[in-house]
C-alpha cells in the first residue's frame, strides 16, 4: 500500500476495505483547524449543530487573517472566538500568535493522523506524514461535531524527487516547477505522494512549502512520509514523542509517477496573474521591482527568514523598493531575536509586520498602481494584492531578497556564496495558546452587533425558473467571486452585508442584478471556484437567489460548498454549449428532483433562443440528499427532528 491509503484505511468509518479512486469514501477526522475568517461561520454553524463539547482529538481556532482591527468587527469576531473555543474546548490562538499552518505544523500536526482544516491550504501540515484536506466550514463544523468526512478517494500520484538541489534553488522552487508542468488544473482528485532520495534532504518547513502549495494545484492533498527528519523536527518542537515511522511499501501502487531531477532544477517565479503562469527567473532578468514581501504560510519558517537574514549581512535593500517581512509564528520571530538575524533585517529597512497573513490577503500593504510585487506567497489572483492594476509575482526567499537588493528581478545565483544556514536543535520559544480547561462549559459566548445569524434556506424547488445573471471565463477564483481584503473581510460573520461585494470585482452590477432577477444562474468556464476554500462563496450567491451554477468544471472545496449550501452545481454535457448561452437567457428547468433522483441529465430549456442543452453532475446519495433539503444545515435538521 501507499501511505495514503495506509492512513486513510486506519480513518475509514466502515470496515476495512479495499480503496477504488473515484468512489466516494467516509473518513473519521483527528482533529480540525479553522482561521478567524472562516471560522466565525464554523462555530456558527457548530451551535447551530447543537453538540456542547468537541468530539475530534484535538482542535484548534486560529486567528491570523482579520488582525488589523480597523473598526469594532474584528475585534467582535476575536472575542466571539474566544468564548466559543472555551466554551467547546477548542484550543484558541490569539492573534500575534502566527499563521495557522506555521503553527500547527510546529505544534500539533502528529503523523499519521488526519486534519480538516476551514482553509485551503492545509495540507501544509501533511509535510509530517498525516492526511490533511481543505475544506468548507460547514464540513469542519460537522467534523467537530464527530461527523464522518465524505470525500472521492483520490487518485496517488507518486512524486519521486531525486539529486539535490542547487545552491540558492529551494522548495519553492521545486512547487512552481510542479505548476509549471501540471497547471492550477492538474491536480484535481489526485494526492501527491513524495518518495524518493533526495528527501533526506529536504526540511520539514521545506517539504510544508511544497505541500502547501498543492492546493494551487488543485489537489485533495499531498503527502512526505514520517522519517528521520521528520523525527528530527519534532524533537526540535519538544514533541519527539508524537514520531512515529511512516512510509509507503516498498511495492505500493501508485496511478502515476512523476520524476523530478532536483539537481536540474533552477530559480523559478510564477507570473501575474496565476500561480501556474511560471517561467525561470532568468527569463524576467531586468524587470523592475517596486515592493518585495517576504512571508505567508508558504515561506515564512526560520529557515526562510534566516537566509533572508543571512543575505543582508552584508548587502543593503535597493532604496527604491518596499521590503516587507512576516514572520510565520512568534516562535520564528524569538529565534530570529535570540539569532541576531532580528537585528540583521531592522537594520536592512525591512518593515517588520506581525505574524498574520496581512499581505496575502490583502490586509494592507497593497502595492503602488502598476506596481510590480515579489511575494514568496501562493497566490496571485489579479486584485487580491488590493490594487488591481498590481503585477504580483511568486517566488522564493531567495529570489525575493535578490529582487530587494537589485531593486529588479534577478538571478538568486547571482549572490555569491551561499551562506551557511544554522539551524537550531531545540526551539525553546512556546506560543500564547489558551487551553481549555474543564469547567469552562458555562463559558457565556461573546457576540458583537457584526456577528448576524446564519440565513435560513428553502428546500430545492422541482421546477427551476431562473436566468443568467453573469457568464464567466476559465478559472475564476473564489477571490473573484468573494473578495477579501482590508475592506470585505471584516464582514466575514454578517452575510447579507458581505453579499453585496459578490463577484464585483467582475462585475459591480452583479449583487443588484441577482436580487432583481430573485431566481438565478451562472454560467462558467473550466476550473470555477479555483483557490481559498472560503464558503462565503457559495453562501452569497444562494442569499443573492442564484439556485444553479451551470460550468465546465469545478474546483473541488467549492463544489463540494455549492451543494452544502443548496446551489445546483451542474456540467455541461457537451462542452461547446457553453457557446449556446449568453447573459440575460431566461431558463427553465422542470421535473429537477425527480431528475436529480434518477440521476437523469437535467434539461435547461433557453427560451432566449428557443434551444434545450444537458447539463450532467455526478451527485452520491448524500449530495441528493443535502440538495433536497436546501443544504447540509436543514438536511441535519431534518434527520434531528
Ligand atoms: C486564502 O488564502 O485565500 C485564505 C484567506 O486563507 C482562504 C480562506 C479564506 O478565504 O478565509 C483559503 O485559502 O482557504
Ligand atoms: Fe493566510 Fe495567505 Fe496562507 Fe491564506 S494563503 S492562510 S491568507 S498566509
Amino acid at each position: 500500500m501507499n501511505l495514503t491509503e495506509k492512513i486513510l484505511l486506519n480513518h475509514l468509518t466502515y470496515k476495512k476495505q479495499p480503496l477504488t479512486a473515484g468512489e466516494k469514501i467516509s473518513i473519521n477526522i483527528d482533529q480540525t483547524l479553522t482561521q478567524d475568517a472562516t471560522g466565525t461561520l464554523v462555530y456558527l454553524q457548530l451551535e447551530a449543530l447543537g453538540i456542547s463539547k468537541i468530539k475530534t482529538k484535538l482542535s484548534v481556532s486560529y486567528v491570523d487573517h482579520n488582525t488589523l482591527q480597523t473598526g469594532f468587527e474584528n475585534s467582535d469576531d476575536h472575542r466571539y472566538l474566544a468564548s466559543v473555543a472555551k466554551k467547546y474546548g477548542i484550543i484558541f490562538s490569539p492573534p500575534g500568535n502566527g499563521i495557522c499552518h506555521q503553527l500547527h505544523l510546529e505544534n500539533f500536526a502528529r503523523p499519521g493522523e488526519t486534519l480538516l482544516g476551514s482553509d485551503s491550504h492545509t495540507p501544509t501540515s501533511s509535510a509530517m506524514g498525516m492526511i490533511a484536506i481543505g475544506a468548507g466550514g460547514l464540513d469542519i463544523a460537522c467534523a467537530i461535531a464527530g461527523e464522518p468526512y465524505f470525500i472521492t478517494m483520490p487518485q496517488v500520484v507518486n512524486v519521486v524527487l531525486t539529486g539535490r538541489l542547487k545552491p540558492w534553488v529551494s522548495a519553492k522552487d521545486i512547487i512552481l516547477e510542479l505548476l509549471r508542468k501540471f497547471t492550477v488544473k492538474g491536480g484535481t482528485n489526485k494526492v501527491y505522494e513524495y518518495t524518493g532520495d533526495a528527501l533526506k534532504y529536504l526540511s520539514v518547513p521545506q517539504r510544508a512549502t511544497i505541500t502547501n502549495m498543492g492546493a494551487e494545484l488543485g489537489l485533495t492533498t499531498s503527502i512526505f512520509p514520517s522519517d528521520n527528519v521528520t523525527r528530527g523536527f519534532l524533537a526540535s518542537q519538544g514533541r519527539a514523542k508524537d514520531w512515529k515511522e511512516l512510509k509507503p511499501d516498498f511495492d505500493a501502487e501508485y496511478s502515476g509517477v512523476v520524476e523530478i531531477d532536483l539537481s536540474k532544477l533552477e530559480p523559478m517565479i510564477a507570473c501575474p496573474h496565476n500561480p501556474d503562469n511560471v517561467k525561470k527567473v532568468s527569463e524576467l532578468k531586468g524587470t523592475k521591482v517596486h515592493q518585495v514581501c517576504i512571508g505567508s504560510c508558504t515561506n515564512s519558517s526560520y529557515r526562510d527568514l534566516l537566509i533572508v537574514a543571512s543575505v543582508l549581512k552584508n548587502k543593503k535593500i535597493n532604496t527604491d523598493v518596499d521590503f516587507i517581512i512576516s514572520p510565520g509564528s512568534k516562535q520564528v520571530m524569538a529565534q530570529l531575536a535570540k539569532s541576531g538575524a532580528l537585528e540583521t533585517l531592522v537594520k536592512s529597512r525591512a518593515r517588520i509586520l506581525e505574524s498574520t497573513c496581512g499581505p496575502c490577503i490583502g490586509m494592507g500593504s497593497a502595492p503602488n498602481s502598476q506596481g510590480v510585487s515579489l511575494r514568496t506567497f501562493n497566490r496571485n489572483f489579479a486584485g487580491r494584492s488590493g490594487t488591481k492594476s498590481a503585477f504580483v509575482y511568486l517566488c522564493s526567499p531567495e529570489t525575493a531578497i535578490a529582487a530587494a537588493i537589485a531593486g529588479e528581478i534577478t538571478d538568486p545565483r547571482k549572490l555569491g556564496k551561499l551562506p551557511a544556514l544554522s539551524i537550531p536543535k531545540i526551539f525553546d520559544y512556546k506560543p500564547n495558546f489558551v487551553f481549555p480547561k474543564k469547567n469552562d462549559s458555562k463559558t457565556e459566548i461573546e457576540r458583537g452587533p457584526n456577528i448576524k445569524p446564519l440565513p435560513e434556506f428553502t428546500p430545492l424547488h422541482q421546477e427551476i425558473n431562473c436566468s443568467v445573471v453573469i457568464k464567466l471565463k476559465d478559472n475564476i477564483s473564489t477571490d473573484d467571486i468573494l473578495p477579501a481584503g482590508a475592506k470585505i473581510l471584516p464582514l466575514r460573520s454578517n452575510i447579507p452585508a458581505i453579499s453585496e461585494y459578490t463577484l464585483t470585482r467582475v462585475d459591480e452590477t452583479f449583487p443588484k442584478r441577482a436580487k432583481e432577477v430573485k431566481c438565478g444562474m451562472i454560467v462558467a468556464g473550466d476550473n470555477y471556484g479555483q483557490g481559498s476554500s472560503r464558503e462565503h462563496a457559495a453562501i452569497t450567491l444562494r442569499y443573492l437567489g442564484i439556485a444553479v451554477v451551470l460550468a465546465k468544471s469545478f474546483a473541488r472545496i467549492h463544489r463540494s460548498n455549492l451543494i452544502n449550501f443548496g446551489v445546483l452545481p451542474v456540467t455541461f454535457k457537451n462542452a461547446d454549449d457553453y457557446e449556446k448561452i449568453s447573459q440575460l437567457d431566461d431558463i427553465q428547468i422542470e421535473n429537477v428532483i425527480e431528475f436529480i433522483k434518477h440521476k437523469k441529465p437535467l434539461i435547461l430549456k433557453n427560451r432566449a433562443v428557443n434551444m434545450a442543452i444537458e447539463a450532467v453532475y455526478n451527485f452520491d446519495k448524500r449530495d441528493t440528499e443535502m440538495l433536497l433539503a436546501g443544504g447540509l444545515l436543514p438536511m441535519i435538521r431534518n434527520k434531528n427532528k
